[in-house]
């Protein structure tokens, strides 16, 4: 079998997305996301002009060795561009391993480990009432899991909080909106919306919370101890982790479970904070983490650290994405939880899918594969339309992480 074909599809229902497809001398086909928001064009540059014609001709059912020829062949090595170009390849290349087999992709990860795959929803809101509220929807949906965001009490705007509850989209302008942030009065919020939260839905609930890298590890050590008593699932981004060693202060203060790396792109970014047992759970994704090939390298590490899996699942992450993280999800011992926040109707219909939600619980297609696709003729009445994702300045004008 040999690749004919690598083309990458740009378009925009409702938001951005890119996709690799790649066709086999066969007819066969696979998908691969190659989504990087706010900076997609670097990525399709990426594939069009340097990566495409080096796949024409190769046997797509040498995975490992492709990875290995696209990661060591570039030469600069990791970063997101390149990171997301590689998986966007290895996914498309399990895609076609699957079909050519006739399972899921699942399967050849080694079969199912559980039931199914616990999703956790977004339910956010300006006001603590507002947010309570929202997650009355989630539970009344089935989920087991929320993640809960909230306003800032004199802040225009907070990162999470959003007038479409379904649907939050932060890439929402031409130009980088402008937020503004203050964290003593973040800090006050946080532990009296944990306190509405269980006192409203009682201490079953998973109940999570998504920092977005905004404190420094003295603060997060603090938000993290003044939360203990809520017992919040995890506190996602709580410092940015490019210094590593940033983590250890927050672990020798606080139980709160910690969740860090959406993102990520390689092993590299994390291998400190899993093998010292610095977080709880690592949340790289198939799309940023070079593919399936990648991520299953991650979360295999993590398994040996007592470290579990809880991958990026926000709605820039598209139904290839989700579908492939989904068998990933599946197949590997130390799943965690997997975020998912739902994509609208016209997303879903260019990427017809057979992933569904039950009861709190998202299950794979069971058709080979992945089971996802793209309606190429509906994809291409939607052009690309740039967006930004905001940032963020503290109240006298600095910038700051959004
Ligand atoms: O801001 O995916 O946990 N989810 C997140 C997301 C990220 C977006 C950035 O593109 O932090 O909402
Ligand atoms: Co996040």
């Amino acid at each position: 079998m040999r690749i004919i074909d690598a083309k990458v599809i740009v378009t925009c229902p409702g938001r951005n997305f890119v996709t690799l497809k790649i066709t086999t001398d066969e007819g066969v086909t696979g998908l691969g996301d190659a989504t990087l928001n706010g900076r997609e064009l670097a990525v399709v540059s990426y594939l069009r002009d340097h990566v495409c014609p080096l796949l024409i001709g190769r046997d797509p059912a040498r995975i490992e060795d492709i990875w290995q020829y696209l990661y060591r062949g570039a030469y600069w090595r990791r970063g997101p561009v390149t990171m997301t170009a590689i998986a966007a390849v290895d996914t498309a290349l399990w895609d076609i391993k699957g079909k050519y087999a006739g399972m899921p992709v699942y399967q050849l990860l080694g079969g199912r480990s559980r039931d199914g795959v616990t999703v956790y929803g977004h339910a956010n809101g300006e006001s603590i009432p507002e947010v309570l509220d929202e997650v009355a929807r989630y539970v009344e949906l089935g989920y087991k899991a929320v993640r809960v965001q909230a306003g800032v009490p004199g802040l225009a705007s907070t990162y999470g909080v959003s007038a479409d509850k379904m649907f939050y989209e932060p890439a929402d302008a031409r130009r980088p909106t402008e937020n503004t942030w203050s964290t003593p009065q973040y800090l006050r919020m946080v532990p009296e919306l944990f306190a509405a939260v269980r006192e409203r839905f009682g201490p079953d609930l998973h109940v999570l919370h998504d920092v977005h890298h905004r404190l420094t590890p003295i603060e997060a050590a603090r938000l993290g101890a003044s939360l203990e008593e809520y017992h919040p699932f995890w506190l996602e981004d709580p410092v940015p982790a490019e210094l590593q060693e940033g983590f250890r202060l927050i672990r020798q203060q606080t139980t709160t479970p910690i969740a860090v790396g959406e993102v990520f792109n390689s092993i590299w970014d994390c291998q400190r904070l899993i093998t010292e047992q610095l977080i709880d759970y690592i949340r790289t994704t198939v799309v940023h983490a070079g593919g399936i090939t990648h991520l299953r390298r991650i979360f295999d590490l993590a398994a040996l650290h007592h470290v579990r899996t809880g991958s990026h699942g926000a709605t820039d992450l598209s139904p290839v994405c989700m579908s492939a993280a989904l068998h990933v999800d599946l197949a590997v011992p130390n799943f965690g939880i997997q975020e998912y926040m739902r994509h609208s109707t016209l997303t879903d219909e260019v990427f017809p899918h057979g992933y569904r939600f039950e009861d709190g619980y998202l299950h794979p297609s069971e058709e080979p594969g992945l089971g996802v696709e793209i309606d190429e003729e509906l994809a291409g009445r939607y052009p690309y339309d740039p967006a930004y994702l905001p940032v963020n300045r503290l109240t006298d004008g600095s910038m700051h992480n959004w």
